[in-house]
């Protein structure tokens, strides 16, 4: 039985010597013809090309090597067996130091004291508390209620919306399209750890940054997305951003990713830029799990996180 590594944007060797070390017994290939006559039953993946899983008659389950899936989704000849994706105190607790630094950075004025700084000018600017500030998650998953114990043990008071409604300890949540106006309400920060979904896509658009609250003790509104670029329309944000709608925004994901050097994105002063990189997939930290769980399923075990393709996530 052998494992096929398909990634697409970033060298594989990495992953395969750490999945290699994880289960030292297993024929890992990241070219199909090279299992020889070995089936390749289970694919660990990363943007995978679009029709080559179609390709293994004896697969059994597809893992990625993130928490979002839609990169495997979108495969349109993708067969119908199991995907399973990344659910770790790893990925977890990257994600979460990232929305704590940029929450912390826009609520400390980061962006006005580095400006402050270059031109030497000594100004103590009005500082609210962290309980006056509401952040407001949207997507409260296993990424975005983590990030939301952290950010209470700050003291923010936290907000949530998700697609179910569900009951989140110290979180006032709110749930599905009826929810959305009075959750985009409550927030002075807005925090999106969303899925790229059929309902998700393009979600952040004019209309749901002018139901923010205007009047928030910071000045305006935040974004920070570390979701996905796709639910973003960056006109918009930047639309938003221009007309003072949105004080700043920390984007981590992009419509089109590298993000293209004329995207005005890049220069805006307002805008604070990272490449993907809030919530690293550790290769030495992920893979044991994927292996453990393929170790489990050939024992007949039933599979962890599975990911349910009707929802998208
Ligand atoms: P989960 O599946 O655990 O959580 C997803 C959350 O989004 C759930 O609360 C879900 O609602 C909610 N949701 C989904 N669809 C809708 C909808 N239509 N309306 C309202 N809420 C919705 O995912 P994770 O927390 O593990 O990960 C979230 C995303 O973070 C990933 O899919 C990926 O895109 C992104 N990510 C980005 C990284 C980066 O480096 N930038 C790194 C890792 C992940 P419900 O609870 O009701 O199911
Ligand atoms: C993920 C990511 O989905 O890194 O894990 O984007």
């Amino acid at each position: 039985m052998a494992v096929l590594l398909s990634v697409t944007g970033f060298d594989p060797s990495r992953w395969w010597e750490a999945l290699h070390n994880a289960a030292p017994e297993r024929k890992i290939v990241v070219d199909p013809a090279a299992a020889g006559d070995e089936p390749i039953d289970y694919a660990v993946v990363w943007k995978q090309p679009p029709g080559l899983l179609a390709t293994l008659p004896h697969l059994k389950a597809v893992f990625s090597l993130g928490a979002g899936v839609d990169h495997i989704l979108a495969d349109r000849d993708l067969p119908d067996v199991p995907i399973i994706r990344i659910v770790a105190d790893d990925l977890k607790e990257r994600m979460s130091e990232y929305v704590v630094w940029r929450v912390l950075d826009h609520f400390r004025r980061g962006r006005a004291y580095r400006q402050q700084q270059m031109q030497k000018i000594w100004h103590e600017r009005m500082q609210p508390a962290a309980r006056e500030i509401t952040v407001g998650i949207m997507g409260l998953g296993v990424l975005g209620q983590d990030a939301a114990e952290k950010l209470r043990v700050m003291g923010f008071e936290v907000t949530g919306w998700s697609r179910r409604e569900k009951t989140v300890e110290g979180v006032t949540t709110f749930a599905g399209n009826a929810g959305l106006p009075a959750f985009l309400e409550s927030a002075d920060i807005l925090v999106v750890l969303l899925p790229l979904t059929a309902d998700t896509r393009g979600i952040i658009d004019a209309t749901l940054l002018a139901g923010l609250r205007r009047e928030t003790p910071l000045g305006g509104p935040v974004l920070i997305n570390a979701g996905r670029g796709a639910l973003q329309d960056e006109a918009a944000i930047l639309e938003a951003l221009d007309s003072d709608r949105l004080m700043e925004a920390s984007l981590d994901v992009f419509t089109v990713e590298p993000l293209p050097s004329d995207s005005r994105l890049w220069i805006h002063p307002k805008v604070f830029v990272t490449p993907h990189a809030a919530a690293l997939s550790d290769p030495d930290a992920l893979a044991p799990i994927v292996m453990r769980q393929i170790a489990a399923h050939e024992r007949g075990e039933a599979l962890n996180n599975l990911v349910d393709r009707s929802a998208g996530y």
